[in-house]
């Protein structure tokens, strides 16, 4: 226990520990352990909080503005959305109240334990309480509200308590915690937790407005376009937008917010459902990434079986139905069977001759598979092509798919 903690190992009860052992594990039911893989989820995005018994060492309106900025600490790093209701049936009941108060869960009066929350789930599930025999305050002296809210806010969403003392789902309350009260270890957890792409986000990309990104720019291209998972990923440079097929919103950063491994441009990708892998191309490299994460190092390009002069590719597309990934660079492509990994016979040839129709005259950016077409991204406009019937349904502008 005290090397979960990070404390002196001693093997003896000393202060520091007795303090640790003398937590609550956190009094809901589904703490019984100090780790943090999480349990149960919310199966929405969107959740209502209801504030029904008010404390009055606050101002109602500093309680509602703290209980507010609690929620925000989770989602302006999540996908998650929090909304304020007069619901009595709101996924998210807060109340303020003391000693028994109609759980099995009585509070202690002034002092150890703080407040409690039960993990996701219907009825009592998400209710957070606070103890009223303490004294809430909006800055450092007494316990501050908006700290204790979001380490219960998080239990409300089903994570557990962390190891970590800098982390915000640490057991004990900790009065000084940076800004936006998250370590990196929280903002991992909560998106393993709810991330549609079961990617980490490790930093909101809205801290860094240098790096964004204007994606309905009139000359918009892409350097390389994928299906993954759920999503459909778009890269440009450094930067990634990643629009979800069920969800409206669009997430967007650099590349290394999501990827932290990848710090380079992407010049061709593409997925590959059965193993559930995505191909990530830079030059004469390729990163896989296997459902959440980017695996080990880059490998060589000459994998899948180029020739040597081959160092970089344009477009890549893998097609389901035929099991074959397509390679494009210049004006020619190549065929490569991933049933049996290698190349198929007869490669490279050129791409006019088995996609008539498709301007050819310059080169092809970025290709993606959807619903049996084929979309290439030539320039500013992305080209629906019939793969089967050869020919081009279609032309539009290329951030038309980010709802430009
Ligand atoms: C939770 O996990 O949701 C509850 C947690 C909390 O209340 N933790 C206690 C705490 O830090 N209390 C501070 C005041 C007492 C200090 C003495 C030692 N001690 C919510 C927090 C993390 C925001 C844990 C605790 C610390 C405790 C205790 C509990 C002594 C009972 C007795
Ligand atoms: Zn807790
Ligand atoms: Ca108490
Ligand atoms: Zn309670």
């Amino acid at each position: 226990m005290q090397i979960f903690f990070r404390l002196n190992v001693t093997g003896s009860l000393d202060s520091e520990t007795l303090d640790v052992m003398k937590s609550p594990r956190c009094g809901v039911p589904d703490v019984e352990d100090y780790s943090n893989i999480q349990s149960t989820r919310w199966n929405k995005n969107q959740l209502s909080y209801n504030i029904g018994h008010y404390t009055r060492d606050l101002p109602r309106s500093t309680v509602d503005s703290l209980i507010d900025s609690a929620f925000s600490v989770w989602s302006r790093v999540s996908s998650l959305k929090f909304f304020r209701s007069h619901s009595p049936n709101a996924d998210i009941m807060i109340e303020f109240v003391t000693y028994a108060h109609g759980d099995l869960y009585p509070f202690d009066g002034p002092g150890r334990t703080l407040a409690h929350a039960f993990g996701p789930g219907p009825g009592v599930g998400g209710d957070t309480h606070f103890d009223d025999a303490e004294h809430w305050t909006e800055g450092p002296n007494g316990f501050n509200l908006q700290i204790v809210a979001a380490h219960e806010i998080g239990h409300a969403l089903g994570l557990r308590h962390s190891g970590h003392p800098d982390s915000l789902m640490y057991p004990n309350y900790r009065r000084s915690r940076p800004t936006n009260l998250l370590s990196r270890e929280d903002i991992a957890n909560i998106n393993t937790l709810y991330s549609p792409l079961q990617f980490p986000i490790y930093l909101n990309p809205w801290w860094l407005p240098r790096l964004i990104q204007d994606k309905c720019a009139p000359d918009m291209s892409f350097d390389a376009v994928s299906t993954v998972g759920e999503a459909t990923f778009f890269f440009r440079g450094q930067y990634l937008w990643i629009k979800h097929n069920t969800q409206l919103d669009i997430k967007e950063g650099p590349i290394s917010n999501f990827m932290p491994k990848i710090e380079t441009s992407i010049d061709a990708a593409f997925w590959v459902p059965r193993r559930n892998t995505a191909y990530l191309i830079h030059e004469s490299m390729f990163w896989t990434v296997k459902g959440s994460t980017v695996r080990g190092k880059p490998r060589a390009l000459s994998h899948f079986g180029f020739p040597v002069w081959v160092q970089e590719v344009d477009a890549a597309v893998h097609i389901v139905k035929t099991g074959r990934t397509l390679f494009f660079m210049h004006d020619i492509y190549w065929s490569y069977n991933e049933k049996r990994r290698m190349m198929d016979f007869g490669y490279p040839k050129y791409i006019y001759e088995d996609f008539p129709g498709l301007n050819t005259t310059e080169t092809i950016n970025a290709a993606f598979h959807k619903e049996g077409f084929i979309y290439f991204f030539i320039g500013a406009e992305v080209y629906q092509y019939d793969f089967t019937q050869k020919h081009t349904v279609g032309v539009e502008k290329a951030n038309s798919w980010l709802g430009c």
